[in-house]
């Protein structure tokens, strides 16, 4: 392949290339695949395309004038795939990306768990930015092609795209939550924002209720005509389009995960990490990017009262806590490392016995196969998140959990509670509930935990990502209709369910006449233990557990 334009009947545009800068023994670097499942799921749908990806590299440029950008770097293939790469200087690094993506939009599309800072020289750095991937977009689809944008950090390039290329195709994926109308109203350039993204013929969103939102915000704040899940868009030039607004939910290489997690070499690693761990009867696992986002703080307050009730304790009961290192020069990320690191040292000060930390705190980034191995050695996985798009170590939890074995606490604050709603729920803001939900977890009998793993591993394997690729591409070849194949798939979906519930509600009613369990049993936290005790079939909101929600 040759750089020549206008040639790639598939453009994707995301913030970062699927690449990382490789640096040998002897000094020498060159780029290698990022591992992950997005560029999985592109390797598969750019299959007979010929496909390009736009986004930068992760260099900096020079710092210099702003606006000035550091030696750009030249185009390369990876695989399939056709990479142009976006220069960045330090200081739209800076005002860009650290600035209006993480320290503006973030926080207003999280619920502003924290303030969001507003500077119009961020906004122009945006702007500037966002008009460079939709020059290099333009610059190398074909005529007609399909573009496909990522993103909150690309939200003005589907117009851009489409006043430089009317003829091609152009669907925006959103990989976080898109806020209720009453928060985005006080993004000071809301107006920009949604015409950035009407320039799109398709938008998909992680829940249903992100999509609402969006089409809310259009209806309110632009005024502009909309119909279920359609907005009517005229362009200054006077051009008209409708634009659709979706559900497509992100997921994982199902496939793919649960090989690895089945190798030898990943049981065997399972099994030495619990041995290092001192073979706790209880192992519990946190993976987050280290992301005030994530309720990190909220699961350490949970567990920390647990010991204190003395619920759970060292040894039997540990936690393996491991935050990758995220956005460190925004100062709400190192503070919030400083706090997580401060509780964890007081946690492990106050009621962990020399040799047995109730917390190993990992700060550090992992290979997936250590990754899959921690997975499957974790009894309970908490994933507490207080705002997430959708949470992908979820599914990979499950993924790995071919042995049927663990447990998933999951936030309903989560995009992927809405498809795993089987698991162990949680209001991470509930402290309480969070502690009975956790006591839950653990003690629930295993073949009820079985049951449950099995459901949510089914509902991962027949929603994988590319599944999810090829439904946003469906989607945004039929916008503003919807695609017949979806129309036809949710038809079947909602037979499926209805069906499963059935046998569900049937087995545990079985369960239960068995089992003779009280109607509203709750995990009681007034007797002291030592450790793991009694197990109830029953979470903190007194409803039966199991497949059932
Ligand atoms: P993120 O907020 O980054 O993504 P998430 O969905 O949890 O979050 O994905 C994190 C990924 O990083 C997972 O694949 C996980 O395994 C990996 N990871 C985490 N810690 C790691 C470590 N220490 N070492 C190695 N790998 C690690 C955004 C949105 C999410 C949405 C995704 C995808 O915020 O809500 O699910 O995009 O759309």
């Amino acid at each position: 392949m040759t750089d020549e334009p206008h040639q790639y009947d598939l453009v994707i545009a995301a913030n970062r290339l699927p690449v990382d800068r490789v640096v040998e023994d002897d000094g020498t670097s060159s780029w290698g695949r990022s591992p992950g499942g997005l560029v999985t799921a592109m390797d598969s749908v750019m299959q007979g395309r010929r496909g390009a990806w736009v986004g930068w590299a992760g260099e900096v440029g020079e710092v210099g004038e702003v606006g000035e950008v550091g030696e750009a770097l030249e185009p390369f293939t990876e695989g399939t795939m056709y990479l142009r790469p976006v220069p960045l200087s330090s200081e739209e690094v800076r005002d860009y990306y650290e600035g209006f993506s993480n320290d503006t939009l973030w926080p207003i599309y999280h619920d502003v768990i924290v303030q969001a800072s507003f500077h119009r020289e961020w906004w122009r750095s945006y702007e500037r930015v966002n008009r460079r991937f939709a020059e290099a977009i333009a610059e190398v689809a074909a005529p007609e092609a399909t573009v496909w944008v990522h993103d909150y950090q690309l939200q003005l390039v589907p117009r851009m795209v489409r006043e430089l290329r009317p003829d091609v195709r152009i669907g925006w994926f959103d990989h976080i939550p898109f806020p209720p109308v009453e928060l985005f109203a006080q993004l000071p350039w809301r107006r920009a924002v949604l015409e950035g993204l009407l320039g799109a013929d398709f938008l998909g969103f992680q829940r249903v209720a992100d999509a609402q939102n969006f089409v809310r915000a259009c209806r309110q704040l632009l005024r502009a005509p909309t119909k279920n899940d359609t907005v009517a868009v005229t362009a200054p030039d006077g051009s008209t389009h409708t634009a659709r607004a979706s559900a497509i939910p992100i997921s994982i290489d199902f496939q793919g995960l649960d090989a690895l997690a089945r190798t030898p070499e990943v049981r065997a690693r399972a099994a030495e990490l619990r041995a290092q761990l001192g073979n706790p009867d209880v192992l519990m696992l946190g993976v987050d990017r280290l992301d005030y986002t994530k309720g990190i703080r909220h699961r350490l307050k949970a567990y920390e009262e647990l010991l204190r009730d003395k619920a759970i304790a060292p040894p039997e009961v540990t936690f393996v806590q491991v935050a990758t290192p995220s956005r460190e020069r925004v100062d709400s990320y190192r503070e919030l490392r400083t706090q997580v690191e401060r509780t964890v040292g007081r946690i492990n000060g106050e009621f962990a016995p020399i040799g047995s930390p109730a917390v190993y705190y990992q700060h550090r980034s992992y290979p997936r196969d250590e990754m899959a191995a921690l997975f499957l050695a974790a009894d309970v996985m908490l994933v507490t998140p207080l705002r997430d798009g959708m949470n992908l170590v979820a599914k990979e939890y499950v993924t790995c959990r071919h042995d049927l074995g663990g447990a998933l606490v999951l936030s309903e604050f989560a995009g992927a509670y809405h498809e795993l709603h089987q698991a162990f729920v949680c209001n991470p803001h509930d402290i309480e509930g969070l502690k009975q939900t956790i006591l839950k977890a653990i003690h629930t009998p295993a073949r009820d935990k079985a049951r449950i793993m099995r459901a949510l591993r089914r509902r991962v394997a027949d929603h994988d990502v590319n599944r999810w690729a090829e439904r946003f591409l469906d989607a945004l070849a039929a916008a503003p209709h919807r695609p017949e194949r979806q129309e036809r798939q949710d038809r079947l979906d909602q037979e499926s369910r209805l069906e499963r519930q059935e046998g569900e509600d049937r087995q545990d009613r079985q369960d239960r006449l068995l089992r003779r369990d009280p109607p509203d049993e709750r995990v009681r936290l007034t007797q002291p233990q030592r450790s793991v005790h009694q197990p109830s079939s029953h979470d903190h909101e007194g409803r039966p557990s199991g497949p059932r929600r």
